[in-house]
């Protein structure tokens, strides 16, 4: 069961994957795809000591992360969970196409994005992302979160929008196609003390509001933190997807829409 309260009262709640088999799965396909990559056998955890120079790591990451959309795993992961995510986010559901592959090695403020709101960039508040992360994440190298501001006005944090000083993140870069962004808006610095540490071990998740901030400066523990954020809406909320058509794909629908389409798709084929 996700706890819903915590979820409405936060903006951000733990869940337990009630089938955490495809998670292990893509772990175990990750793992065995880097260990080629590599020419060597390293677990996740350890990434970080043997990939030091910026432009491999990135290399990997974007190699790792076409292969984790080509294997599907992120919709895969989502359908198993179903149960829970229905009295949350409702029956008729649609679940992000290419979901990104974070990499983040201690000590490296540049495999991060920082703290902020998907709302700065286009997200809505309709939308959930879904951190599953590959590897268990102890406090100090976890994703941090601010109870309570899901609901707070956009205008309530006030951003400076800068180049990244990053230079491998530019408009069209590999970095960018990797999620980082090339213009983004920085928050105050004082929202650091409101941040929580948010553990996670392997088969958990933390589900969040596009509204509510979040993110990672630093990894400050020892292992790398392999992760997956996989967006979640309700097919049905008004959300404009008009710049972004291709985002979402179906992932499940109730009785009554899922007939609904077969009349209507039935209906269009008669009148041709
Ligand atoms: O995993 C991260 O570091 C960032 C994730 C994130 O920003 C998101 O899921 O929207
Ligand atoms: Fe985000």
């Amino acid at each position: 069961m996700i706890d819903i309260e915590h979820f409405s009262e936060k903006g951000w709640v733990v869940i337990d994957f009630i089938d955490p088999t495809p998670v292990l799965k893509a772990r175990e396909s990750l793992q065995i795809e880097l260990n080629r990559i590599l020419g060597q056998n390293i677990p996740l955890e350890d990434y970080h000591t043997v990939v030091e120079d910026d432009a491999l790591h990135t290399d990997i990451q974007i190699k790792l992360t076409q292969f984790y959309r080509d294997e599907k795993f992120g919709k895969k992961i989502m359908e198993k969970q179903l149960p829970l995510l229905n009295p949350l986010i409702g029956l008729d559901l649609s679940v992000q196409r290419y979901p990104y592959l974070r990499m983040a090695r201690p000590g490296k403020p540049q495999d991060n994005i920082g703290y902020h709101r998907d709302t700065f960039y286009g997200g809505s508040p309709y939308e959930i992302s879904i951190l599953v992360p590959y590897v268990d994440i102890s406090a100090p190298s976890s994703l941090q979160v601010m109870s309570g501001s899901h609901t707070l006005p956009e205008n309530y944090f006030p951003t400076t929008q800068i180049e990244n000083p990053d230079e491998a993140v530019r408009k069209g870069s590999a970095k960018h196609q990797l999620g980082f962004l090339y213009a983004p808006k920085v928050m105050d610095s004082s929202i650091a003390k409101d941040m929580i540490e948010v553990p996670l071990k392997i088969g958990q998740a933390i589900a969040f509001s596009l509204s509510t901030v979040h993110g990672c400066v630093v990894n400050k523990g020892v292992a790398t933190r392999w992760s997956t954020d996989i967006r979640v809406m309700n097919t049905f909320a008004p959300v404009d997807l008009s710049a972004r058509p291709d985002y979402y794909e179906p992932l499940s629908s109730s009785s009554v829409s899922a007939k609904a389409n077969e009349y209507f798709l039935a209906t269009a084929n008669e009148a041709k």
